[in-house]
């Protein structure tokens, strides 16, 4: 009798340093097409063209690949020393999510799926495949399917041993390899990842709706955000964990083992004054092999100045009337936006000259005063500024 395949490939999943290797029918039917083509018939991907323009091929595994047989999910996890949400109360720091503290898992998990899936091809005799770039799999439904965990109320996948810090990869093989117990949902009447979610990103339980959502807003969106969105994201600079900080089962996680997901010093709790002092070369240098890289110096300058106009500290002034005259809008309109709540009487009183000479749409708005001024400075409430994004 042959030997189990799945002792084979958890050995060396184990190896490559996955903490969790299961194996689940990539081949029979499910649900999660439909509700992939709900989401995004909703519009819930906002301006993440992709998830259209893939919509069929993500649809089932065998959309992707028509003999996959089998689904090798693996989980590796990127737990933080010690709980992360109370770091969001220094409002002078910038909180970055933990995910991205470390190298990009991208990277780190892509490499790793790639020798397993050469070292499974050699041994099985049958095809692999790994879809990380162009259509990614679902990841989430799958590995609910191999039974790593289940998608908790917060749509993310949680599991009784890991808690909410696992990053999922998938290898699909032809070869047919038993498959696990699928896991069930634990949730019960908990609320908790639902209620800290600071702009309600959450339509109904187990839906997430990714324009309100701060991960979406802070990483994927590159244009100017609502009002609404800036005064609630607060210091998160880069992704969001209150979701999944908030979940009751972090009681059972454990810190990464994986080096290369270790929280650099730098990346926790940054401050603020720093950040808004990169220009294009440090802003390379201080995210080297990190995701935050990924979105630019001018996007994440935004978002930098978004915070600053949360952290209430006047010595951060100077540092953002120097962005009013950058070379990037999206980043001339944060600045304003920042100076606005940190500065009424300054914002008011640079207001005219400035409004004159810029040319800019979107920074001439940011300029313009409206009568609706309340609470989060002279742009706060439902004014213009939440028209430029349909949520
Ligand atoms: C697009 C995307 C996002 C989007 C959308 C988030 C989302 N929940 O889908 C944004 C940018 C917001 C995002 C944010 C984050 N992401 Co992300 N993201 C993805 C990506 C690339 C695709 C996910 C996808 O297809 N979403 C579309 C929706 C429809 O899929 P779904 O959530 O699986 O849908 C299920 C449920 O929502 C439910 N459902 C949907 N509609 C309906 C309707 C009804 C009536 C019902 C009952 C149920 C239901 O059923 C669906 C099928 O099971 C995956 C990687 C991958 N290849 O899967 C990573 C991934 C999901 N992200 C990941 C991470 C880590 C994050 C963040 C934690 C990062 C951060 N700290 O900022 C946040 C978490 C926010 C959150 N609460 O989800 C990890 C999650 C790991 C895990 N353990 O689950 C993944 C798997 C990447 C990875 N390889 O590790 N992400
Ligand atoms: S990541 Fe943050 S903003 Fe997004 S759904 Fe979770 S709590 Fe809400
Ligand atoms: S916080 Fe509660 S509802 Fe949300 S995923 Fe965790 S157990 Fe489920």
């Amino acid at each position: 009798m042959a030997a189990d395949p799945r002792i084979f490939i958890r050995q060396r999943a184990a190896e490559l340093g996955f903490g969790v290797c299961r194996f689940a029918s990539a081949s029979e039917p499910w649900s999660a097409g439909e509700k992939l083509a709900h989401f995004v018939e909703a519009g819930r991907h906002g301006d993440m063209g992709w998830m259209e323009t893939t919509l069929e091929r993500r649809a089932h595994p065998t959309a992707m690949w028509d003999g996959a047989k089998t689904a090798i999910v693996l989980g590796m996890n990127y737990g933080p020393e010690a709980d992360p949400l109370p770091e969001l109360e220094d409002r002078s720091a910038g909180y970055i999510s933990v995910y991205a503290r470390g190298d990009d898992y991208h990277e780190v998990i892509k490499g790793r799926l790639k020798i397993l899936a050469g070292q499974m091809a050699a041994r099985l005799g049958q095809d692999v495949k790994v879809f990380v770039d162009t259509a990614p799999l679902m990841e989430k439904p799958l590995a609910q399917r191999a039974g790593l965990g289940w998608q908790g109320k917060h749509t993310n996948l949680l599991s009784r041993t890991h808690g909410n810090w696992l990053f999922l990869g998938v290898i699909l093989t032809a070869a047919e390899i038993e498959p696990d117990e699928a896991e069930t949902e634990h949730c019960g009447r908990c609320t908790a990842c639902l209620d800290a979610c600071p702009t309600k990103a959450f339509p109904a339980p187990f839906q997430i709706d990714a324009r309100r959502c701060l991960s979406y807003l802070t990483i994927e969106f590159a244009d100017p955000w609502p009002v609404e969105f800036r005064i609630a994201a607060g210091p998160r600079i880069y992704g969001c964990d209150d979701c999944l900080g908030a979940c009751p089962w972090n009681k059972f996680a454990q810190g990464a083992s994986e080096a290369r997901l270790h929280a650099r010093d730098a990346l926790k709790g940054p401050r603020l004054g720093d950040l808004l002092a990169l220009d294009d070369p440090a802003f390379r240098t201080l995210f080297t092999k990190s995701p935050v890289k990924r979105i630019g110096r001018d996007r994440f300058i935004r978002n930098v100045l978004y915070a600053t106009g949360n952290s209430d500290d006047a010595a951060l002034i100077a540092p953002v009337e120097a962005l009013l005259d950058d070379p990037a809008p999206v980043v001339r309109g944060a600045a304003v936006w920042a100076l606005s709540r940190l500065s009424p009487e300054r914002w008011a009183a640079l207001r005219e000259a400035r409004l004159a000479a810029e040319e800019d749409e979107s920074v001439k708005d940011e300029w313009r005063p409206f009568p609706l001024a309340g609470e989060g400075g002279p742009r706060s409430g439902s004014d213009e500024g939440s028209r430029r994004l349909q949520t």
